[in-house]
C-alpha cells in the first residue's frame, strides 16, 4: 500500500462519518413533519382541511398582498393552542415577503381556526361569512364561504398506542 493510500483511509473514514451523520440528521427531522397551509392571492386557506400526526408543526404562508389572520375557533378546538389570534402579514405590508405565522401541535384533536377580516361566528360559534364586505365570492357573487381551515391532530407515529396489555 502507497503512503498516498494509507493516507487516504482516515479521509474516508471521516467521510462515512459525516454522510452517516446526515442521514440521521435527515430522519430524525423525518418523524416531525411541518405540513403548509398557503394563502394564495385569494381570500381562501389551502388547503381547506389537513390531517397531521401529534408532533408536527403546520405553517402558514400568506402569499397574498393583503393581510390576514389565524383565529382559532375554540367552541370546537380539541388540539390545544386556544386564543390563537394572529396576524399575517400580506405581501404589501412584508416588504414583498410573505407573512408566516408556525404551529406545532403536539395533542391530538381538531383545530377548528378561521380569517377574522373574511369570517366571523354565527351564535354557534360556526365561521360564516361576513357578507358583501369580505369572504369569498364565488362566480355568481354569492359571498357564502366563509374563510376557514381545519386541522386533524393524529396520535404520534410513535406512539405505541398505549394501554397495557394484560
Ligand atoms: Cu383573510
Amino acid at each position: 500500500m502507497s503512503i498516498r493510500r494509507f493516507a487516504a483511509v482516515p479521509v474516508v473514514l471521516a467521510l462515512f462519518s459525516i454522510l452517516g451523520f446526515i442521514a440521521w440528521a435527515g430522519a430524525a427531522q423525518e418523524s416531525r413533519h411541518h405540513r403548509m397551509v398557503v394563502v394564495p392571492q385569494e381570500d381562501r386557506f389551502q388547503p381547506f382541511a389537513i390531517t397531521i400526526h401529534a408532533g408536527d408543526t403546520v405553517d402558514w404562508v400568506n402569499m397574498d398582498t393583503d393581510d390576514h389572520t389565524v383565529v382559532s375557533d375554540d367552541a370546537f378546538n380539541t388540539a390545544d393552542h386556544h386564543g390563537v389570534d394572529v396576524l399575517l402579514p400580506g405581501t404589501d405590508a412584508n416588504a414583498g415577503q410573505p407573512g408566516r405565522f408556525s404551529l406545532q401541535f403536539t395533542k391530538p384533536g381538531i383545530f377548528v381556526y378561521y380569517c377574522r377580516f373574511h369570517a366571523q361566528l354565527d351564535h354557534v360559534h360556526q365561521p360564516i361569512a361576513p357578507g358583501p364586505r369580505g369572504g369569498i365570492q364565488d362566480a355568481s357573487g354569492n359571498f357564502g364561504t366563509p374563510m376557514m381551515g381545519v386541522i386533524t391532530v393524529l396520535p404520534s407515529k410513535d406512539d405505541t398506542g398505549g394501554g397495557a396489555q394484560r
